[in-house]
């Protein structure tokens, strides 16, 4: 009898992390989790097996797809929108091969199994690429249809790749003969910058709020590469981790869409130095403006419209940001670095 199990792609990262904790939590799960680097040894009890290496290695996919029945592939990995620009072209093997790969993997499990496997796939509002500084305070809550020219390799990836899960659930091999009854069933968030108690991000550009916020805590000085007035949306990651799971509980019949936004609290970078300040008031932050970073700030959107997640699957966050700064991030933070110590 194969083992039932959920996958989990980039099992390390942030998202990583905060999914693996939760969903190890709930009866009769069983993650199966995949990652390029060792497994944090504070994730290791709750998977049932980890497996280091890459979403490039077809060898390694098919030696999984033989061995377990995957019902949930949660495809976390790839390479965050500041990092890619150093190597786009690496950036595009890991963030679109890869992604290929496992879309691939999804199709030819669900047609074995005869059930359609859930394909859950972050993606960012780094897919928006809006054009100046007077449209983006305009069209301050932006849906899911409007201004998708993303300028980042990686918003690029994110976008072509939510276009990819909609054609391998729809229309691949379309024209096939023998085409399989089963193909995947994928869904999609657009997520906020965020913003984990527990890790520190890597190589992504909304990377300013929780650098601020971690470099406060830990005594160190800051210098901020954004405008204190640039705003985007963030989220705290109980929340992410909550609103992948309702996605993927959503029953199919509510679903209108396969990407959806989802948006908590929107604040500039002088909001969120004024709360870490009061947090942690003899902080070091300081304002030193990184133009081309800047720059993929700005095409990223004030806000986010997210009233089909709402409509839909019942989307609502938990935290706005006094909650999130209050219940979550100051709490645990100050718990992490008091271990560390
Ligand atoms: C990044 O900054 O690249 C990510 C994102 C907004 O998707 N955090």
């Amino acid at each position: 009898m194969r083992k039932e199990v959920v996958l989990i792609t980039g099992a390390n990262g942030e998202i990583g992390h905060g999914l693996i904790k939760e969903l190890s939590k709930r009866n009769g799960i069983q993650i199966v989790a995949l990652d390029l680097k060792p497994l944090d040894e504070s994730l290791e009890a709750c998977c049932d097996r980890f497996i280091q290496g890459d979403i490039l290695d077809s060898m390694l996919l098919g030696r999984l797809m033989a061995e377990y029945d995957i019902t949930t592939i949660y495809h976390l990995a790839s390479i965050l929108s500041t990092k890619a620009e150093y190597n786009p072209e690496t950036a595009h093997k890991i963030n679109v091969e890869g992604t290929l790969n496992l879309l691939r993997m999804g199709v030819e499990l669900s047609t074995w199994q005869g059930n359609s496997v859930k394909f859950i796939y972050p993606s960012s509002i780094a897919v928006y690429g809006i054009p100046d500084l007077e449209t983006k305070h305009k069209e301050s809550k932006i849906k899911e249809w409007m201004w998708c020219n993303p300028i980042t390799m990686y918003g690029c990836n994110k976008l072509y790749c939510e276009n990819l899960g909609q054609y391998y659930t729809q229309h691949y091999r379309q024209l096939a003969k023998d085409r399989g009854k089963h193909s995947i069933d994928f869904r999609c968030i657009r997520f906020p910058g965020l913003i984990s108690a527990d890790t520190i991000p890597t190589g992504g550009t909304s990377d300013y709020g929780p650098e601020m916020l971690h470099s406060a805590a830990k005594g160190e000085p800051y210098a901020c590469f954004v405008r204190p007035d640039t705003r985007i949306p963030f989220m705290a990651m109980p929340d992410a981790i909550k609103s992948l799971l309702m996605l993927e509980n959503a029953g199919c019949d509510t679903l209108t869409r396969s990407v959806y936004n989802i948006t908590s609290f929107a604040p500039t970078a002088q909001e969120l130095y004024e709360m870490v300040k009061k947090a942690y008031p003899s902080a070091n932050i300081t304002f030193e403006v990184n133009p081309p970073r800047q720059a993929i700030i700005d095409s990223w959107p004030e806000d986010c419209d997210d009233s089909a997640a709402r409509n839909d699957w019942g989307w609502q966050p938990d935290y706005d940001m006094q909650k999130a700064f209050n219940n979550y991030l100051l709490p645990s933070i100050r718990e992490l670095y008091r271990k560390t110590d």
